[in-house]
């Protein structure tokens, strides 16, 4: 079967087939081993009655397929475009006039965390480059803790060397951060942020981290050492996410208010930061739009009734993954390769016997639809509407670039499938791995590799062979990213998955072999989480040359996503309400706008 083939026409092919053997079989002798009962797809009752099968229970979508198509935002089109250009040009002038480079660096992390800094990427390297050309020439040690907080995190973030002895000057002779610095609310805050940019084994920012963490929680406690009920909510809020692991959408509007609330703000930000929020909302819902019509034509939903149907949430993940307007097109795949691993996940983890999974996986491992005549009616759908999708993504990077990507991205999904496969077994088997031998597959089967993989071709142009074949290795990046979804997965979805039945998890694993409380043993995982941070922090600067700033950014905001979906526990499967106010706020519902004419 030729790969190249894009599904629509793959589509017809095979109902042809189907069709043309339909109405051959009384004229024609049949082949003695595809007899026509292969090619017609058999009632899943009649496999159904016969099979135990597990169930996880899962409700059916919260989210209304019509309400979905009845989203229609004001701020769609072109009515706002000219007003928030000019207000573009206005807050360039802001930058264009800063002075004092701390100022400046001020702006730059307002600018972030109110979600418009891509707007003005040449004026903010601009401003870093000054900033670090001046270090080079000295560091200036009457600085506050504050400005070099700010500084230091600043310029880790955007990829430049600098050393954390910086923070050398604030500790005293025998190494101690120094006393008078324990009641500096501001310069804390700052340490606590930057110490989070921190690499393996950095001594000083671990210790940064610490000093900074333990003296906020003692200031949040004392009324009397903070009055500003401003600085206590910014306070509060680092202390339970760091803004380095925050989902930017979300940190976007919550930093809005909190802008808003600033004495000394800028309007013109203000209101841009606000409608270019609405904007970027309006760009999503019609993303939004035109993948929950795509699902609902896959029937998908319908037809494995078992699996969870959760377009609205796989689409989050993918606003959470790059939220920026013009990239539209990698939203809308990775929304199908989410949906996809979804109700995968679920055929592994709940519904497929042994026996089907194994021709599943064969069947990916091949990628030829002719092994569709070994799958169960619910498998043929799966495996074609994968096949169909991947293919087509393959076809739109051969006609764009003339690269064939088919056999890389479907390598991706054999090696998901055999480790679900591997899980499986270990199901069946009962088997309870160590530690180390759960974690050696489960990075794999959280399907990181395959969400990142099919970033990576569908936000690189052009796409190198060198680039393909470091994904392919999973670079650390990668599999930073992916061990951060996994532990995060585990955390908010494995006392549910035991509960329906599945294998023990990296919490469960990890306390069969130590012995240790199932508190300690979460508290291990968490403290694992950080350690695979400072890894991707260095990973993202290594990495670096192979890998665009847009690639890098998705790998890190998939670990961030992870970490929002499973604040609360399932975030992703289970509907909660922490989920459905998070996709009002970011999808729905736009920020309230008081109109000049
Ligand atoms: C989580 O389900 C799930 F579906 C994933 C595959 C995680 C991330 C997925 C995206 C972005 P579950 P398991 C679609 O907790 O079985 O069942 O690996 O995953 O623990
Ligand atoms: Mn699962
Ligand atoms: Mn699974
Ligand atoms: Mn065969
Ligand atoms: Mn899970």
């Amino acid at each position: 079967f030729g790969l190249l083939i894009p599904s629509s026409l793959l589509a017809s092919k095979a109902t042809r087939l189907e069709s043309q053997s339909y109405a051959s079989q009384t004229k024609l002798p049949i082949h003695p081993r595809r007899t026509l009962r292969c090619m017609i797809t058999e009632p899943s009752q009649t496999i159904d009655q016969k099979i135990d099968r597990r169930s996880a229970s899962y409700q059916p979508s919260i989210w209304d397929y019509n309400y979905v198509q009845s989203l229609n935002s004001k701020y769609a089109g072109d009515t706002y475009v000219k007003r928030a250009a000019m207000l573009k040009e206005d807050v360039k002038r802001l930058l264009d006039q800063v002075v004092d480079p701390l100022d400046g660096l001020g702006l730059i992390d307002d600018l972030q965390r109110l979600g418009v800094f891509y707007h003005f990427e040449d004026e903010i390297n601009r401003i870093l480059e000054s900033t670090y050309n001046h270090i080079n020439e000295g560091w200036n040690t009457d600085e506050d803790l504050q400005a070099t907080s700010l500084k230091f995190r600043l310029l880790r973030q955007h990829g430049y060397t600098i050393s954390e002895d910086v923070f050398n000057n604030f500790k005293d002779k025998i190494g101690n951060f120094k006393t008078y610095l324990c009641e500096d609310v501001k310069g804390l805050l700052y340490l606590y942020e930057a110490s989070y940019f921190s690499f393996e084994g950095e001594r000083i920012l671990e210790e940064a981290r610490d000093f900074a963490t333990k003296n906020l929680k003692k200031i949040l406690n004392r009324k009397d050492m903070i009055d500003d009920e401003d600085l206590t909510m910014l306070v509060s809020h680092a202390l339970e996410v760091p803004t380095h692991w925050r989902m930017q959408r979300l940190e976007a509007r919550w930093f809005i208010d909190m802008y808003e609330r600033r004495p000394n703000l800028s309007p013109t930000l203000l209101l841009l930061a606000k409608l270019d929020f609405n904007m970027v909302q309006a760009t999503h819902q019609e993303d939004l739009k035109h993948m929950s019509r795509w699902w609902n034509n896959t029937r998908l939903g319908q037809k494995l009734s078992f699996a969870r149907d959760r377009l609205m949430e796989n689409f989050l993940w993918t606003v959470g993954l790059d939220f920026k307007p013009q990239i539209s097109y990698l939203r809308k795949n990775i929304t199908i390769v989410n949906s996809l691993i979804t109700i995968i996940d679920d055929v592994y983890d709940v519904y497929g016997t042994l026996d089907e999974l194994q021709r599943f996986t064969n069947a990916v491992e091949r990628w030829d639809p002719s092994e569709m005549e070994h799958l169960p009616a619910y498998m043929k759908i799966c495996f074609l509407a994968l096949f169909n999708s991947i293919n087509e993504m393959g076809y739109d990077t051969l006609k764009e670039q003339g690269v064939h990507i088919i056999p890389y991205l479907q390598k991706m999904w054999a090696d998901l499938c055999k480790s679900y496969l591997v899980e499986a077994k270990w199901y069946n088997s009962r088997h309870t791995p160590s530690f180390e031998e759960y974690m050696n597959n489960a990075w794999i089967s959280i399907s990181a590799t395959v969400i990142l993989a099919h970033a990576y071709v569908l936000c690189t142009n052009p796409i190198s062979c060198e680039g393909l074949k470091c994904v392919e290795k999973y670079p650390n990046l990668i599999r930073c990213s992916a061990t951060i979804l996994r532990l995060a997965d585990d955390l908010g979805t494995s006392t549910d998955e035991m509960e329906r039945g599945d294998i023990p998890k990296s919490i469960q694993c990890y306390m069969h072999e130590t012995g240790a409380s199932e508190e300690d043993a979460r508290k291990h995982m968490k403290y694992l989480i950080g350690e695979a941070w400072k890894k991707m922090n260095k990973a993202r600067v290594e990495d670096g040359p192979l890998f665009s700033r847009a690639f890098i950014g998705v790998a890190e905001n998939l670990a961030r996503m992870a970490q929002c979906m499973y604040q609360y526990g399932d975030g992703h499967g289970a509907q909660g309400p922490e989920t459905r106010d998070r996709v009002k706020s970011l999808l729905i519902n736009p920020i309230p706008l008081e109109e000049k004419a």
